[in-house]
């Protein structure tokens, strides 16, 4: 595949296996293929109350989850979202031109401010329009997501359309959702029918990147599922999400589809199951911790691949937003 690829994750804690295999674990394959670049969008992460010290931390460690997970920095762009200026530029550009219908329809606003619509920040309802100006100011044609972020790749699309509309130009390109693999949607351990989220209220509906054996082996031990042993055939996980969600992730972690990794787990009971799922996850995901800390001890390293990667992102971002501010008639500096 060639193009040029865009994604992000938001410091909002530490990075879960949603995370990994619904993004992180896609992208490192796509950076072979096309020009990418991946941002710590830590402006989204705001739209809802952060502490500081913990933004801080976690925009590092989402960082070094990227490198550890294997994004090569040679290959890679990898920057902060915030040190690239033209991304809250483009978005206020943006958020000008975007009717509040198209806001209000979104279900992750909806979601995210619950009843109380009207205490909700406004950069919560105006979030799409910031995520459409990630993605517009690199010309990206594919944003590899997971099947929760659909919905904001097709305002965004809606976005560039209109904008090129309007000016009679075509100075975006619009952008296609890449929706890959076997795990679109990772979903809580406590409950199958909500998505697995590092900001949920229980740590035990989630595993980090970063959590310890003894952590894992807890965590799904606790794991909802329900009585019966695992199906022999995909039909059976039928109005058994518990049960199915765990299959996914044994299947995403050993690379198979969850038609293909089903023989080896049919008809076990989960409590052969789980021991075995617990195992895999701590033999894909120490590795991965390991190197995570090691970046976050030796921050130098760290800090001068984000100082490039911010430095080529500028580069790209800043061709465009000129373009942009060309055709909506601001006057360039003197
Ligand atoms: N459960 C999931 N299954 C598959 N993919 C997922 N992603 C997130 N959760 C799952 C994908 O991870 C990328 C980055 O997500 P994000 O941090 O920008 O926002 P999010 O989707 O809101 O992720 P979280 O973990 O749920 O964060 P909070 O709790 O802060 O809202 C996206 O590509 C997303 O699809």
């Amino acid at each position: 595949m060639t193009g040029r690829i865009l994604s992000g994750v938001q410091p909002t804690n530490n990075l879960t296996i949603g995370n990994y295999l619904g993004a992180i674990k896609n992208w490192v394959d796509l950076q072979r293929q096309s020009e990418t670049l991946f941002c710590i969008v830590d402006l989204h992460a705001i739209t809802v109350p952060q502490d500081p010290k913990a933004l801080h931390q976690a925009t590092l460690e989402v960082a070094a989850a990227y490198l550890a997970a294997g994004i090569n920095p040679k290959e890679s762009a990898i920057f902060v979202q915030s040190h690239v200026h033209a991304h809250a530029e483009l978005g206020w550009l943006l958020s000008c031109m975007t009717p509040l219908g198209w806001l209000n329809r979104m279900t992750q606003f909806k979601d995210k401010a619950g009843k109380k619509r009207d205490n909700a920040p406004l950069g919560l309802l105006a979030y799409p329009t910031l995520m459409a100006a990630d993605i517009l100011l690199y010309q990206t044609t594919h944003v590899p997501v997971g099947d929760d972020q659909k919905q904001h790749i097709e305002l965004t699309r809606d976005i560039a359309l209109s904008f090129n509309h309007r000016f009679q130009k075509d100075v975006f390109t619009v952008p296609e959702p890449l929706i890959k693999g076997e795990a679109k949607r990772i979903m809580s351990l406590r409950d199958g029918s909500k998505k697995m989220s590092k900001s949920d209220p229980s740590d035990f509906s989630r595993i980090h990147l970063t959590d310890t054996a003894d952590e894992i082996s807890q965590k799904i031990r606790k794991a909802k599922t329900d009585p019966a042993p695992l199906p022999e055939t995909l039909d059976g996980f039928e109005n058994r999400p518990e049960a199915k969600n765990l299959a996914t992730v044994y299947a995403a972690f050993m690379n198979q589809t969850l038609e293909e990794a089903l023989p080896a787990i049919a008809g076990k009971p989960f409590s052969d199951f789980k021991p075995l799922l617990a195992d895999l996850l701590v033999d894909k995901l120490s590795p991965i911790s390991t190197k995570m800390l090691q970046y976050l001890d030796e921050k130098s390293e760290l800090e001068t691949i984000l100082k490039r990667g911010a430095e080529h992102a500028s580069t790209r971002a800043n061709q465009t937003l000129k373009q942009v501010k060309d055709v909506m008639g601001f006057v360039s500096p003197f």
